[in-house]
């Protein structure tokens, strides 16, 4: 089976914990995608929910599909989130931002009571760090921050390269909120909640990539089938 058939699946299994009239956080990405997708079927067929999309991307495919839209200036807390992930290891600690929308998603995914994770099962991993940790970062004092963010990956036994994301058209890659990304190429994060408390404080960096304490379920699919982590 593709890649994309299992991430359609996870997708699916995710779509079964959804019920009339809740407010959802609607992810970024190819597995989230689906999601909306098959949300949109639904709503179709008459299930009413409303959505905050996490990024301008999710939010024209939420369009497209006919999933009605709102904000999180409108309301201000939402039942379930659904998003991808770039990594996810046993305590569901996450890396995300590889597609760019982690601010979004974050702030998305701290408003919900729950979030249901997706991912086909190559994203889980015992440690986190093989994927580049992305961090949204202010263009103001980038050398700066860079210097405060060698500082933190010393103290928290890690270490590697920074690169800043670029875009097609080969300048910096610049994210819905208007900052850029830096990619750290960490190898292995030891301990993700120490890194992502040291990040957290640094003034140039706007969110970092590090979910800690916000994924409540991971549904993974695989050749295998699919698995629930709770
Ligand atoms: C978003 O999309 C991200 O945070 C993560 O970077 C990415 C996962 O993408 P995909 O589902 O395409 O693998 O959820």
């Amino acid at each position: 089976m593709d890649m994309d058939a299992l991430k359609r699946q996870a997708a699916a299994r995710a779509l079964e914990e959804v019920r009339d009239g809740m407010k959802l956080g609607l992810g970024t990405g190819s597995t989230a995608k689906h999601f909306v997708e098959l949300l949109g079927d639904k709503v179709r067929a008459g299930m009413k929910v409303i959505g905050v999309p996490t990024s301008e991307a999710t939010r024209a495919d939420a369009i497209r599909c006919g999933v009605p839209l709102t904000t999180l200036d409108e309301i201000d807390h939402l039942d379930l989130t659904i998003d991808g992930a770039d990594e996810i290891d046993p305590a569901l600690n996450l890396i995300k931002g590889g597609g760019g929308a982690l601010l979004r998603e974050k702030i998305v995914a701290a408003a919900s009571d729950r979030m249901i994770v997706i991912a086909d099962d190559s994203k889980w991993v015992d440690v986190l760090g093989r994927f580049p940790l992305p961090v949204e970062v202010i263009p103001f004092g980038l050398a700066a921050t860079q210097a405060a963010m060698a500082r933190a990956f010393t103290d928290a036994g890690v270490s590697g390269q920074m690169v800043i994301r670029k875009g097609k058209d080969g300048h910096a890659f610049v994210t819905d909120g208007g900052h850029w990304i830096i990619d750290a190429h960490l190898g292995r994060i030891g301990d993700p909640p120490r890194l992502a408390g040291l990040l957290s404080v640094i003034p140039g960096v706007v969110e970092h990539g590090l979910f800690i304490g916000l994924g409540s379920v991971a549904v993974l699919a695989g050749a295998q089938g699919i698995r629930v982590v709770e």
